[in-house]
Formats: C-alpha cells, sequence, structure tokens
C-alpha cells in the first residue's frame, strides 16, 4: 500500500461525532502503553500524528485519521481509529470503568468497522483484561487480526515461537491470524498491510 495522505479527522467522545461517510474503519484495540498510536504512525509513515507517549493512558478520546492509500493503481481511502488503551494501573477502578463503555460503546455502534487490530505485547501472556477484550471482540462477531507488537524485544529468531504460543493461548483452534511486529523497527509491515488491504479491497463498491 502506498499512502498518499494522512490526516487527523476528530477526536470523538460520542457516537454523534463518529465520520458519518461510510469509509472503512480499521481500529485499534489493546492495552495500555502496547503500542496503538505508534502503530498507525508506523504503518503511514508519520512520525507523530497518533500521540504517542510513554506515559500510559495518553490517548482518551478515540481518535479518528483519514487515509488515503493506494493499492494496482486504485484509490483505498479508510480509517485509522485509535482507541483509548485499557488496563492503566494508574487510573482509578471507576476511570478504568468508564475507559472500557468508551471502548465497547464503539465497538457496538460504529457501523463500519472492517477489521479489528488487536494489540498484545509480544513478550508477556495475555493479561486478564486482554483475555475479557479478546472475548468481546470474537462475541461480537467483529472481524479480527492480533497483532503482538515490540517484536524487537525479543531476540529474532524466538518471533515466530512466541507469536505460536500467544496463540496457542488465546486461539487454541488457531482459527485467527496472528502477526508479530514492531512499530519502533518498522518490520513485518508488509504482511499487515495485506491483512488490511483485503478488507478495504472487498468492500469497495
Ligand atoms: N521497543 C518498542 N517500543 C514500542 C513499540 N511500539 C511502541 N513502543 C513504545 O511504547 C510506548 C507506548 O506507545 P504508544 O503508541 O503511545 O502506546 P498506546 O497503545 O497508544 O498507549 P495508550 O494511548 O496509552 O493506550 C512508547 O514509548 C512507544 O515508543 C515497539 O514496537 N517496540
Ligand atoms: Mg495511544
Amino acid at each position: 500500500m502506498k499512502i498518499k495522505n494522512s490526516e487527523f479527522t476528530i477526536s470523538a467522545v460520542n457516537p454523534r461525532q463518529y465520520p458519518n461517510d461510510d469509509l472503512p474503519q480499521i481500529v485499534l484495540v489493546g492495552k495500555s502503553n502496547v503500542g496503538k498510536s505508534s502503530f498507525i504512525n508506523t504503518m503511514i509513515n508519520r512520525k507523530k500524528l497518533a500521540r504517542t507517549s510513554s506515559q500510559p493512558g495518553k490517548t482518551r478520546l478515540i481518535n479518528f485519521y483519514k487515509i488515503l492509500g493506494e493499492t494496482n493503481a486504485k484509490e483505498l481511502p479508510f480509517y485509522f481509529v485509535d482507541l483509548p488503551g485499557y488496563g492503566y494501573s494508574k487510573m482509578s477502578k471507576v476511570q478504568q470503568a468508564e475507559v472500557g463503555k468508551f471502548i465497547e460503546q464503539y465497538l457496538r455502534k460504529s457501523k463500519n468497522i472492517s477489521l479489528v487490530i488487536f494489540l498484545i505485547d509480544i513478550r508477556h501472556n495475555p493479561t486478564v483484561n486482554d483475555k475479557i477484550m479478546y472475548d468481546y471482540i470474537i462475541n461480537q462477531n467483529l472481524p479480527c487480526i492480533i497483532i503482538a507488537n515490540k517484536a524487537d524485544k525479543i531476540a529474532i529468531t524466538k518471533v515466530d515461537n512466541q507469536v505460536k504460543s500467544l496463540q496457542d493461548l488465546l486461539n487454541p483452534l488457531h482459527d485467527l491470524t496472528f502477526l508479530p511486529f514492531s512499530a519502533e523497527r518498522k518490520i513485518y509491515t508488509e504482511n499487515v498491510w495485506n491483512k488490511i488491504e483485503n478488507k478495504i479491497v472487498t468492500i469497495s463498491p
């Protein structure tokens, strides 16, 4: 995918603010600090379009970024949707519950979700919250791929095995796509673009 343009569209607090065009939405879900905003920046070759931080809990609103991609001489407009991260331990329980409701509201109300990109940390077993979120996405029948981010943090020779053992834990039937990724090193992007393109192309007019 070639990126022809990328721009911030809106920070939504309320479903009425979600874009009301019918462009496909590719949404990033995952715990706080796992690299959702970094993922977006890496995929579109922008350093800071999506706000990232070494302090977790930075993304509090639902940020929409409109992307104009091109593949095989065909323009493919879509949104990357950056959700707030869950499970930030420094937030109060009440605030954490609010973030959870916010995420759930988006996943339930947005009509144009083409793909959920569920980010986990390649180094760690999925957290309790990861499992809750994963089950929710599957039960809602949302199309989903799982990305094990921060692959630069482990030896390259261990990456494939680690992705497999994470899949054994979350998806023992192995019927979903699990891929490694590193937003830091900008590696493994091609496989992820292929998955995204497939989803966008099949629903384009
Ligand atoms: N080593 C390494 N660090 C990464 C990678 N991806 C993200 N980070 C770092 O992890 C931290 C958090 O990244 P963000 O992209 O802000 O994470 P987020 O998931 O958007 O976090 P919230 O907005 O709090 O939910 C930053 O310091 C990033 O530089 C990666 O692939 N490798
Ligand atoms: Mg973020």
